[in-house]
C-alpha cells in the first residue's frame, strides 16, 4: 500500500483533517493504496508557503529557477523505469506507452522550459518622445489543475512555465491519478527546489479543486480536464478577476480523401481513435472517409482495431491497457449502447474485455469502430473519451469541412491527403485550434495548443505558456536627446 501524502512548503504532509480517499489499480480493481483528501486548511498552509517563498524565487536569475527544473527533469529521467510503471499501474496505460511517451515528455517538458526561460526576453518601445521597456513580471501565487490521462505528461506541462516564470505554485493532480505527481514531489528538495516553491496538494475535485478556484490570494489557474468542469472553474475564479487558461475537450475529425496514402490513413486514423485507449483530448473519433475508398478504408480500420493486442498493462507487448477507472468504463460503454439505439453498427469491439489471471477484475474495453451513425446524433456530438470511433462517408470537400465543423468543440483535426493544396485549403477552414496534414498528434512544443469552441480558453506552448504565467509592467522614460 503507498500512502500519497501532500507536499507543502518542502515537505510531505498528510490532509490537515487526516481524511484519505483510495487509490485503485483500473487493470485490477484492485485499492492499493490511498490519496491525501486535502480541504482548505491545507491549502491556507499552501499558500501560506508560496507567498513566503515568492520574493526568493522572484528575484532569482531566469538560470537560477531554471537550474532546480534541469536537476529535477535528471532525477526523473534516472528513474524511468520507475515511474514508468508507477504511471501504468495508476491509469492503466501500456507501461510501453508511458516508457516511450507519458514519462519522456515530462522530462522534456521541465528540459524545455528550462531553456526556453533563458531566452525569454522584454521587449522595448521607442518613438520620438519616449522610450519603453516592457518586463514580464511573475503572477505570485498560481495553481494548476491537471487531469488523468496523461498525468505527470499534463502536470509537468504546466508546472514547468509557471516555476521557470517565477511563480510559485499549487499544483493539484487528479485524485484518479496522483501516483507520479507524488513521486516527483519525493524529488523536489533533492532537484534544488527551496520550500514553498512548489507544492502538491492531493485529493478531490469538488473539494480541494473547488477551494483552489475560490481563493482569493491564487492569481491563476491553468487547468485541462472537463468541458464541463472548466465551465466550472470559469465561473468561479471570475469574482476573483483570476487569470484563467482552459484546455478542455474534443470531438474531433479525422478526414481522409480518396487520394490519401491509404495505409498511413488507416494506420494514422487507428492511432489517433485508440491511443491511449482513446483517452487523449486530441484523439479523432468521428473519422470521415471520402465514398470512393469508403467500404476498403472500413474493412482495413476493423482489421487493424482487431489486430491491437489488448492485455495486462504492465505486460511490455500489451498495446491497449485498462480504461483508468470503472466508472469511466461503464460510461464509454453506455455510449456505445447508444450509438447503437441511434442506429450505429458495431463493426467491430463494442464489449467489455475480460481478461484472465491478475486482470480479471479490470476495466478494459476493446477498440470499437461504429459505422452507418448519421454526422448528428449525440454519439458524435458528445466527448466519449475511450475507443470508440464513428466512420461517416462524404462525397466532397465542402461536404467533409462542414461536417468536420458540425460540432460545439474545435480542438484538433487531422486530414489525409496526398494533393497537397487540398490539405492546406480545408485546413484553413476547419474551425479548431490545432490541424495535422497526414499524421496525428506530432507535436512541437513552440506551437500554441489550445482549442476553439468549447475546447478552450487560451493556449499552451512555449511561449504561450510563459506569456500565460506573466504579466507585462511597461516602463517608459522620455526619450534622451540624440
Ligand atoms: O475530469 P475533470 P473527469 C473529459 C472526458 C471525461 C470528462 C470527465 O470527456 O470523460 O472530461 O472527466 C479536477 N473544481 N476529460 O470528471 O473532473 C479534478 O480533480 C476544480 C478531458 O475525470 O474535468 C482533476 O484534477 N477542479 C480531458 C481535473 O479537474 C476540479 C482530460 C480534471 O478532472 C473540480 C480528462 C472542481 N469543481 C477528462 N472537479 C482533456 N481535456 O484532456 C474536478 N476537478
Amino acid at each position: 500500500m503507498t500512502h500519497i501524502l501532500n507536499f507543502i512548503d518542502g515537505a510531505m504532509a498528510p490532509a490537515a483533517d487526516g481524511a484519505v480517499i483510495d487509490n485503485t489499480d483500473p487493470a485490477t480493481g484492485q485499492v492499493y493504496g490511498t490519496i491525501a483528501d486535502s480541504g482548505a486548511a491545507d491549502l491556507d498552509k499552501a499558500v501560506k508557503a508560496a507567498q513566503g517563498a515568492f520574493p526568493a524565487w522572484r528575484d532569482r536569475t531566469p538560470a537560477q529557477r531554471a537550474a532546480p527544473l534541469r536537476r529535477l527533469a535528471d532525477l526523473i529521467a534516472a528513474r524511468l523505469e520507475e515511474f514508468a510503471v508507477a504511471e501504468s499501474r495508476d491509469n492503466g496505460k501500456p507501461v510501453a506507452l508511458a516508457r516511450t511517451m507519458d514519462i519522456p515528455r515530462a522530462v522534456a517538458n521541465l528540459r524545455a522550459y528550462a531553456d526556453a526561460i533563458m531566452t525569454f526576453e522584454n521587449a522595448t518601445s521607442e518613438n520620438e518622445r519616449s522610450e519603453s521597456v516592457i518586463v514580464r513580471q511573475p503572477l505570485g501565487v498560481v495553481a494548476t489543475i491537471s487531469p488523468w490521462n496523461l498525468p505527470l505528461l499534463l502536470f509537468t506541462w504546466k508546472l514547468a512555465p509557471a516555476l521557470v516564470a517565477g511563480n510559485c505554485v499549487i499544483a493539484k493532480p487528479s485524485e484518479v491519478t496522483p501516483m507520479t505527481a507524488y513521486l516527483l514531489s519525493t524529488l523536489a528538495s533533492e532537484a534544488g527546489f527551496p520550500p514553498g516553491v512548489l507544492n502538491i496538494l492531493h485529493g478531490r475535485g469538488a473539494k480541494i479543486g473547488a477551494a483552489i478556484t475560490a481563493h482569493p490570494d491564487i492569481a491563476a489557474i491553468s487547468f485541462t480536464g472537463g468541458t464541463k468542469t472548466g465551465i466550472g472553474i470559469y465561473s468561479g475564479a471570475a469574482p476573483h478577476l483570476k487569470k484563467v487558461s482552459l484546455e478542455l475537450g474534443g470531438k474531433n475529425p479525422t478526414i481522409v480523401f480518396d487520394d490519401a496514402d491509404f495505409d498511413a490513413a488507416v494506420a494514422g486514423a487507428a492511432t489517433a481513435a485508440f491511443a491511449n485507449q482513446g483517452q487523449i483530448c486530441l484523439c479523432g473519433s468521428r473519422l470521415f472517409v471520402q465514398r470512393g475508398i469508403y467500404d476498403r478504408f472500413r474493412d482495413a480500420l476493423v482489421e487493424k482495431a482487431r489486430s491491437i493486442v489488448i492485455g495486462d498493462p504492465l505486460d511490455d507487448t500489451t498495446q491497449h491497457g485498462a480504461m483508468v477507472s470503472a466508472e469511466h468504463m461503464d460510461k464509454v460503454l453506455s455510449y456505445i449502447r447508444l450509438a447503437e439505439e441511434e442506429g450505429g453498427t458495431i463493426l467491430t469491439g463494442g464489449q467489455r474485455r475480460v481478461l484472465e489471471g491478475r486482470c480479471a477484475g479490470g476495466a478494459f474495453i476493446e477498440p470499437t469502430v461504429i459505422g452507418n451513425l448519421p454526422q448528428a446524433c449525440r454519439t458524435n456530438s458528445e466527448e466519449i473519451f475511450g475507443p470508440v470511433v464513428a466512420l461517416i462517408p462524404f462525397t466532397d470537400e465542402e461536404e467533409a469541412i462542414a461536417m468536420a465543423n458540425a460540432t460545439e468543440y474545435g480542438l484538433a483535426a487531422s486530414i489525409w491527403t496526398t494533393d497537397e493544396a487540398r490539405g492546406v485549403r480545408v485546413a484553413a477552414r476547419i474551425d479548431s485550434g490545432i490541424v495535422w496534414i497526414n499524421c496525428w498528434n506530432l507535436r512541437d512544443l513552440h506551437t500554441p495548443f489550445g482549442g476553439f469552441k468549447k475546447s478552450g480558453v487560451g493556449r499552451e506552448g512555449i511561449v504561450d505558456s510563459l506569456m500565460f504565467f506573466t504579466q507585462p509592467k511597461t516602463i517608459t522614460r522620455p526619450r534622451k536627446a540624440a
